[in-house]
């Protein structure tokens, strides 16, 4: 039980809530973190949070209990299944990702008519969110704004760009019809990430997993059949300038902000570019080209790189690393680290 302001980050087990955890951790030690996921959490990471609770964001009785123990103002809701994933289980993805989220955002509504703050609520949204119809205007779309191409060909895309009008919707007009205005508890802010790569975590059921499985399987020594063409590019970044961000947007002034969903990039490799890093790093890698033309289809439908200047002009997006740095000087050191027992 806290009764002090509180920070609630659901599927904090993943790739993103490890390095959020460490960076709310250190930044803001008085404010207890609890923590919701279907896996336990690692213990160095249970190690910083005040509970962690395992269960799912469906569980709408185990959410009332948390409404009940804490005074939660800050919500990043991390919970989610990949686009790769979800196109094994599209009824699934939309009840994890669309009924979860909005179990989510009844949450967050119920929390600020209670303490009476409105509270700050994190979604990460994704370039799955985008749908180029084909490569020759995906080569001509360049860097593609928030706005553009919002025709998303994956259950996950789909997932997600309805849940961003659905967090604009309890921000901005909840209960619209109601005698008292109603919205306005929720203060609702979102990011569509690029392709993550961590050195700390494996991932997992995304579509654009070829880039840190080729690194970590190089560093294992394994064999690696990436499963899009060399030409293949879509935006990446590195995971501490995704935490980066995420915490600059969280903490930036309600009136910077133009918008409720920001574009963030870093680079924009092509796959036979990431392999040649991976090469020129580890002893003979054994990286081998293997399409898989279904999946080669969802990342061509998704922008080559994005146009995030809203983003750095609304609350200072500012990635550290770029192509090379986020490769020479976190990925492979850590990676070979991780694999080296390091
Ligand atoms: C995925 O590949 O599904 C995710 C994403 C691009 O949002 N990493």
């Amino acid at each position: 039980m806290s009764r002090k302001p509180s920070v609630l980050i659901t599927g904090a087990s993943g790739e993103i809530g490890h390095a959020l955890i460490s960076r709310l951790a250190a930044g803001d030690p008085d404010r207890p973190i609890v923590t919701l996921d279907l896996n336990p959490l690692p213990p160095e990471s249970a190690a910083k949070v005040r509970q962690a609770v395992n269960g799912s964001i469906l569980d709408t009785a185990l959410l009332d209990g948390i409404l009940a123990q804490y005074e939660v103002d800050r919500v990043y809701h991390l919970a989610a299944l990949l686009s790769t994933r979800s196109e094994f289980s599209p009824a699934l993805a939309h009840k994890v990702n669309v009924e979860g989220t909005l179990n989510m955002l009844e949450f967050a509504q119920k929390q600020g008519e209670s303490h009476g703050r409105p509270v700050v609520f994190f979604y990460p949204s994704s370039i799955a969110a985008f749908g180029l119809p084909g490569l020759a205007v995906k080569a001509k779309a360049g860097k593609v704004g928030e706005d553009e191409y919002n025709v998303p060909t994956t259950m996950y895309g789909a997932n997600k760009l309805y849940c961003e009008h659905l967090g604009r919707y309890y921000a901005r007009h909840y209960k619209q019809l109601a005698a008292e205005t109603m919205s306005g508890k929720v203060d609702f802010r979102c990011i569509r990430f690029p392709g993550l790569i961590s050195a700390e975590t494996v991932p997992s059921g995304g579509t654009s997993d070829y880039a840190p499985e080729m690194i970590h399987a190089a560093a294992e020594g394994k064999r690696y059949e990436c499963f899009v063409r060399p030409d293949t590019r879509i935006p990446f970044m590195a995971m501490p300038d995704a935490v980066d961000a995420t915490v600059r947007l969280m903490e930036a002034p309600r009136a910077r902000l133009t918008r409720t969903v920001y574009n963030i990039g870093a680079f924009a490799p092509s796959a036979a570019e990431i392999a040649e890093v991976v090469h020129a790093a580890f002893p003979k890698p054994d990286i081998v080209t293997k399409v898989d033309e279904k999946r080669q289809g969802i990342v061509d439908s998704w922008p080559a790189d994005v146009n995030d200047s809203a983003a750095r002009e609304d609350w200072g997006h500012a990635p550290v690393y770029d192509f090379r740095s986020a490769f020479g000087e976190y990925l492979i050191p850590s990676v070979k680290k991780r694999y080296a027992g390091g």
